[in-house]
């Protein structure tokens, strides 16, 4: 089979690795080769980086009014619209996420272009009530310069988008350094700002290896701001990197978020809503509900409906319509969760369904949807990140266990609350440490809505009013009134 090839975008160029390497990413339902894309290394990332800064600082861009920025971004949006199929197409294929999802989420991403648009002239600055009558001071959102975001293979094109609709709004220029699992459609983001009218430099893209190209891009001297979504390893790494120059950063690192179903929940809702959080995306979401907490009364019901259904899922080939569940993105993934389900069931927990490949798909790097009984909140498969189709399921008492349990965990990014009990569901929105609530719902987002965690699911929000300003320092102006001469100067005024 021929290889797709791709070349990454800077300065409006498209370009191939100055030393020539390319590497090859995966087709993770047949883990074939499909594209070969440059290599970058970190004289690709200087030129990015250099190229970024040129933009940043030209007439071309920092001469927009933001409202002119603004419509640029619109129509970035529009033309996101009008390539959706081939966005959704080329997604699924490059890191196997279903193409009914991909699709979804395609339809969607347009908005957090348009929202973002509109958010680009209102970064109001503020004239401050001094205390000092001679003395006049106001302040201004300013751009800080070259962005770099890092991104996983989970989501490209949303985990982009929210980061890139922001950084643009508030006038900065990007470098974009995509997952080596999964760049393809990044390239094609960057080609349609190009088309949407964005001037050349503003958006680029440089693809290859995290260790290499993503350690050279997020320790250069000029990025100012480095918005990274992936796990905890790696981030520790991006902020080691930040202590170089002191760029700010934000983090969004995943979880092990507790879907909790108590018994006067409305339990069809709450079975799709434990299916939704779990083994949608075979469970390779930030977000997902990968603890269930189910209350006494309706516990053997609830598992076994759930093992039941989880049974029915259809496995298959992300690109045909019917399939429910694609496979791994990464072989490096598909090991990590079959190591994680071999120490589950070393340490005990209950094995109800899953917990292997399933036969007859071919090389693909497919697994089962798996569901563990656990008997403790201690245990490695209740604690530890799987980022596979893997729950574990636990019983609680009462309400007051139930919120035991779930804020035992050193994450807190999400939480699933399913009850008629309004008090209730507002005791728990309060008290369960974690970023995002959703009440008798899972997984869903909006433009309009901040995402982020508590604890070891990182810092920082994306999406919503605010992430423009995530993307912004803040300068304060101050003006001498006085016509009378300078006073004392070695005393503070
Ligand atoms: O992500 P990495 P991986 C979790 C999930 C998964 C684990 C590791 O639990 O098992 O993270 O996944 C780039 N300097 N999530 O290995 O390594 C890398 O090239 C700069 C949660 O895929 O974090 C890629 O572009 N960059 C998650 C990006 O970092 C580096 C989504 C993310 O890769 C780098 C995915 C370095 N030294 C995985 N090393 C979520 N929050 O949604 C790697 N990268």
């Amino acid at each position: 089979m021929t290889l797709a090839r791709f070349q990454m975008c800077i300065g409006g160029e498209w370009v191939d690795a100055l030393s020539g390497k390319t590497f090859e990413s995966l087709n993770p339902a047949t883990a074939q080769a499909w594209a070969e894309l440059p290599d970058a290394d970190e004289a690709d990332v200087e030129r990015a980086v250099q190229v970024a800064q040129q933009a940043f600082d030209s007439p071309a861009w920092r001469g927009l009014t933001a409202t002119a920025r603004g419509k640029l971004l619109r129509r970035l949006g529009d033309l996101i619209a009008e390539n959706k199929e081939h966005l959704a197409q080329l997604e699924s294929r490059d890191n196997g996420k279903l193409i009914r999802e991909t699709r979804g989420q395609v339809s969607y991403l347009p908005e957090f272009f348009h929202y973002t648009a509109g958010l680009a002239d209102k970064l109001e600055g503020g004239t401050l009530p001094l205390d000092k009558p001679d003395l006049f001071a106001y302040t201004v959102h300013e751009a800080m310069g070259v962005v770099a975001a890092i991104i996983p293979w989970n989501s490209p094109l949303y985990l982009t988008a929210i980061k890139l609709a922001p950084a643009l709004a508030a006038g900065n220029t990007i470098v974009i350094k995509p997952s080596e699992h999964a760049s393809a459609t990044i390239l094609e983001l960057a080609r349609l700002a190009l088309e949407a009218g964005i001037p050349p430099g503003v958006v680029n893209v440089v693809t290859g290896y995290g260790p290499s190209t993503g350690a050279a891009l997020t320790r250069h001297p000029l990025i100012r701001k480095i918005a990274f979504t992936g796990g905890a390893a790696t981030a520790r790494h991006v902020v080691r990197s930040s202590a170089e120059n002191f760029a700010k950063l934000s983090l969004e690192l995943g979880g092990k978020s507790p879907n909790i179903i108590f018994a006067d929940a409305d339990l069809d809702s709450a079975i799709n809503g434990a299916i939704a959080g779990i083994y949608a995306a075979s469970g390779q979401s930030c977000v997902s509900g990968s603890r269930l907490l189910v209350q006494d009364e309706i516990y053997d019901e609830f598992v076994s409906r759930l093992v039941e259904r989880a049974q029915r899922i259809r496995i298959g080939n992300p690109q045909e319509d019917n399939s429910e569940m694609g496979p791994m993105a990464t072989a490096q993934q598909l090991a990590v969760v079959e190591g994680l389900v071999a120490d589950a069931i070393a340490e005990g927990a209950r094995l109800r369904t899953g917990g292997k490949r399933p036969a007859n798909l071919g090389e693909g790097w497919f697994y089962e949807p798996t569901l563990f009984e656990c008997d403790r909140n201690s245990m490695k498969i209740m604690q530890e990140e799987v980022f596979g189709p893997v729950a574990s399921v636990i019983r609680f008492k009462d309400e007051a266990e139930a919120l035991a349990i779930a804020n035992d965990s050193q994450f807190g990014l999400a939480a699933g609350i399913w009850t008629r009990d309004l008090g209730r569901a507002h005791r728990l929105a309060r008290d369960v440490r974690s970023g995002i609530i959703w009440v008798n719902t899972y997984r869903a987002v909006s433009a309009m809505a901040p995402i982020g965690g508590f604890k070891n699911s990182g810092y920082g929000r994306e999406s919503g009013i605010d992430s423009v300003l995530a993307y912004t320092e803040l300068k304060t102006v101050w003006i001498n009134l006085s016509q009378a001469p300078m006073p004392d100067p070695f005393v503070m005024r």
